[in-house]
């Protein structure tokens, strides 16, 4: 391995800093020189591809003296920084991202027309690396935008799936899943290191031995991997810096047998291969089997254990005390998935390092801090004592040493109280003996922290509480944000020219600069720009559903739109019953089409493969679209869209376009929320619950611009505790009974009343996330959208004091947080 000492001795060994020259004709040069001489070809026979291929290379030949030079200096100033662990980054494309920060966008543009290539056809070509689910990657994405943004030292660890979250089609309306194989073209934008891999071991058994005098533990792993990084760059926005994300690929140690192989059975032969190398095949594999479950904890152990080994030998100055370690780095636990790095660097330190018990676990509490996302029983992992006892002894031994030392301060806090300990243990003894992940990492990190205001407190008091009592002040609250850079220069370039002309530059790195337009709210002429930037933003978006889906969108429509993972807790049923509600009065004839307020509805939403209940709401969703938009009787005035495989490159479309953002999930269980913030920085009104998020949202851009409805948290409770019935709720709402029997009639499926038989039933005896209840105060909210869409003038008024409202909601102004409320990693310039 690379030693961290500067190697760097003749002045020529890292390039110029300023890189290739910034021209139209130097980027011309380099890029053709791209083109013969890393894809072998001429531009006159060059494949689209390879001129996509070419182009990339020339944006990282501009970025890389920078990215060189970073890594040097972060060498050399030995300051503290971020090691950010997270199990998913969903980055988006990264061409334009890559342009902007490099402030190349018009140079390239420009260089490419002279070579007579439209750089929006190449930037089409770009597969987007879906590596994360949904909030959380993108969420991660965002941070590390900031931190390099910020010039704060910081790498982002994680793994690099070779297919990421699976591909998403329709047949029948029914959600199938594809591979996501986004690597099959090669992906220009990561530098493999083979030769720093790392060895990371699995199984096997832990023994004591005897070292000069002092009794000591030892793990001898039964099998090992091999971790091969993947280097991608992070530019910061026009500042000059480039970070680094670190991802992680597995490789089996030895390739095959080649005994086997010659004696004929190839399968066997490279058995081993396989195994090891499924360790980073799939994001998330489906974990309802033992094997998958096993595979998941494999993936963690991996990524963590590589990227805490890479930290202490690549990062630290060969003669670094260990003791220090606190002053360098602190290893940001993004949720539960990477917690097993709190027992692994206990493990290098007192095993590898032989550092005394007391000293490695006061560094370890020092060096970890734990970011809570979920407040869903069922998203905080639990590993099995069983499963991680085989798959990793001797960490298993130390969580148990962690776990007696813990229970030990609370017995001499508390008492004997033997309820409390039980429910503080991070040994759960039901309904199988496991390890509490989150409590782990709660017992571990020197902070922990939920991702919005509601969020923190209903951990503090829900969740952890106990753990609120016995550390005072260790939880804290950083309230989630997202990059302008990229939702709001690059999604949304006719807003961004609007606010820059408005308010000057700026605003891109100082979001709270937006305030400045609340003045020109008042302004008739800056509102008529205003709504001209979202009417475009509509087309823009119209022309990609024509070509990406075949989709007409109605012109004159509102843009109401749901776009999020498809789950129970987030209510897209609540949508659902919106829209038969609607659709239902016009098809009795009730209430006539000509007096609906036209609007298109637009999901997008992907089901994890194994939760059949959303696969069946992604099913009724589509079957409630092919009836409403095929029905004369609507007049077109109502239209359901559902685009599939809703991606961060789709969001970047469909946000910007929207006019109305669907925040609706039941109070008490969205953490917080990211989308609903990109739709306020893109002027789009929020109909909402009080949950997440939503609430700063509201009271940042005040009542009157926003649509509150629903449940609060403590009502919920109320309802939970008074019992909540939700049959009742049918009953007594006759527009609630008409939208439910539709479905159940079979109005949807063709006559057939069993296909949707299931959520009905679900609705009607269960109901667990409260659709009915918040039903009538739903649709009184959507009546109150529809009354202030009439007035489009006051509507656009609303929408401007959105955006001039949500500068908060940078992600820039989330790392500020963590870097005074947790990290304390002041930013090196
Ligand atoms: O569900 C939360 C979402 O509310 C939040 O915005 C996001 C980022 O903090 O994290 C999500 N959580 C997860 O994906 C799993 O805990």
């Amino acid at each position: 391995p690379a030693s961290a000492a500067p190697v760097a001795t003749h002045p020529l060994a890292v390039a110029p800093v300023t890189g290739p020259p910034s021209s139209v004709d130097g980027f011309v040069r380099e890029f053709l020189n791209n083109l013969n001489y890393e894809q072998g070809v001429a531009l006159s026979s060059s494949s689209p591809n390879d001129r996509y291929l070419a182009l990339a290379y020339t944006v990282r030949d501009y970025l890389m003296a920078r990215w060189l030079e970073d890594q040097r200096r972060q060498r050399e100033v030995q300051a503290k920084g971020v090691c950010y662990l997270s199990a998913e980054y969903l980055l988006g494309r990264q061409l334009d991202n890559n342009l902007l920060a490099a402030r190349l966008t018009d140079i390239a543009t420009e260089a490419m027309a002279a070579c007579g290539i439209d750089i929006d056809d190449l930037r089409q070509l770009e597969v987007e690396p879906g590596l994360g689910n949904g909030g959380l990657g993108r969420l991660a994405a965002c941070f590390i935008d900031s931190l390099a943004t910020m010039s704060v030292p910081s790498t982002g660890y994680g793994l690099r799936y070779e297919y990421g979250i699976f591909r998403q089609t329709f047949v029948d309306g029914e959600q199938i899943e594809q591979p996501d194989a986004w690597l099959t073209l090669g992906s220009p934008w990561e530098f493999p290191h083979p030769e720093a891999a790392q060895t990371i071991g699995f199984g096997g058994y832990t023994e004591k031995y005897d070292d000069e005098g002092v009794a000591r533990s030892r793990w001898v792993p039964g099998w090992t991997v091999q971790a091969v990084p993947y280097n991608y760059m992070v530019p910061g926005y026009h500042n000059g810096r480039v970070n680094t994300l670190r991802l992680w690929s597995a490789v089996a140690s030895s390739a095959f047998d080649l005994r086997i192989f010659n004696a004929g059975d190839y399968a066997e032969a490279v058995r081993a291969q396989t195994f090891a190398e499924n360790i980073s095949k799939v994001l998330y594999p489906e974990d309802s089997t033992p094997q998958g479950k096993e595979l998941r904890l494999q993936q963690q152990y991996f990524f963590v254990a590589a990227s805490i080994h890479d930290f202490l030998e690549h990062s630290l100055s060969p003669d670094f005390d260990l003791a220090n370690l606190p002053d360098r780095v602190i290893f940001q636990l993004n949720d539960t998935h990477p917690v097993i790095a709190v027992p692994e660097l206990m493990r290098v330190l007192v095993d590898e390092k032989g550092m005394k018990w007391d000293a490695a676990w006061a560094i370890t509490q020092q060096c970890f801090a734990y970011t809570c996302h979920t407040l869903l029983p069922e998203a905080l992992e639990m590993w099995s004592v069983d499963l991680l006892g085989r798959l990793l002894p001797r960490h298993l031994e130390i969580i148990y040493r962690i776990n007696d030392e813990f229970l030990a301060a609370v017995r001499e806090r508390f008492g004997d109280d033997e309820m409390r300990i039980r429910n503080m243990s991070i040994i759960a003894d039901f309904p199988e003996r496991s390890v509490r992940m989150a409590f782990l990492a709660t017992v571990a990190g020197a902070k922990v922290n939920g991702v919005a205001e509601l969020h923190s407190q209903l951990l503090r008091e829900k969740v952890l509480p106990d753990f609120d009592e016995f550390y005072p002040g260790k939880f804290t609250n950083v309230t989630n944000g997202v990059t302008p850079r990229r939702f709001v220069r690059l999604a949304n370039p006719g807003l961004a020219s609007l606010i820059t002309e408005a308010l000057g530059a700026g605003w891109t790195v100082d979001l709270e600069r937006l305030r400045g337009l609340e003045a020109f709210a008042e302004d008739p002429e800056f509102r008529a720009k205003f709504a001209e930037v979202k009417a475009a933003n509509k087309r823009r978006l119209s022309d990609v559903l024509r070509t990406r889906d075949g989709f007409e969108v109605s012109d004159g429509h509102m843009l109401d739109v749901m776009v999020k993972r498809l789950h129970e807790y987030k209510r897209q049923m609540l949508k659902v019953l919106h829209i038969v509600t609607l659709y239902e009065g016009i098809a009795s004839g009730r209430v006539a089409a000509a007096d609906v307020q036209p609007r298109t509805f637009i999901f997008g939403a992907k089901a994890a493969p194994g939760y059949v209940m959303a696969k069946r709401i992604i099913h009724l969703i589509n079957a409630v679209g092919s009836v409403v938009n095929a029905d004369p009787r609507v007049e077109g005035r109502l239209q359901v869209l559902f685009p599939p495989n809703y991606n961060v490159t789709l969001a970047e479309r469909v946000i910007p376009a929207a006019d109305l953002s669907e925040q609706i999930s039941l109070a008490g269980k969205e953490a917080s929320g990211t989308g609903n913030m990109k739709f306020a920085l893109s002027g789009a009104l929020t109909i909402g619950t009080d949950d997440g998020a939503n609430v700063e949202i509201r009271q940042l851009v005040g009542d009157d611009n926003f649509f509150l409805f629903g449940m609060t948290e403590p009502e919920v409770e109320a309802l939970w505790a008074k019992g909540y019935k939700p049959s009742d709720f049918y009953q007594a709402d006759e527009g609630l009974r008409r939208a439910i029997d539709l479905i159940a009639s079979g109005a949807f499926s063709g006559g057939d009343r069993s296909t949707f038989e299931p959520i009905v039933s679900n609705l009607l005896y269960d109901d667990r996330f409260m659709v009915l209840a918040d039903y009538a105060s739903y649709i009184a909210a959507q009546a109150r959208v529809d009354a202030a869409y009439a007035d489009q003038d006051a509507w656009t008024r609303s929408s401007i004091l959105n955006v001039a409202r949500s500068g908060f909601f940078s992600s820039d102004r989330s790392i500020r947080d963590y870097i005074d409320r947790i990290w304390h990693t002041p930013p090196v310039l």
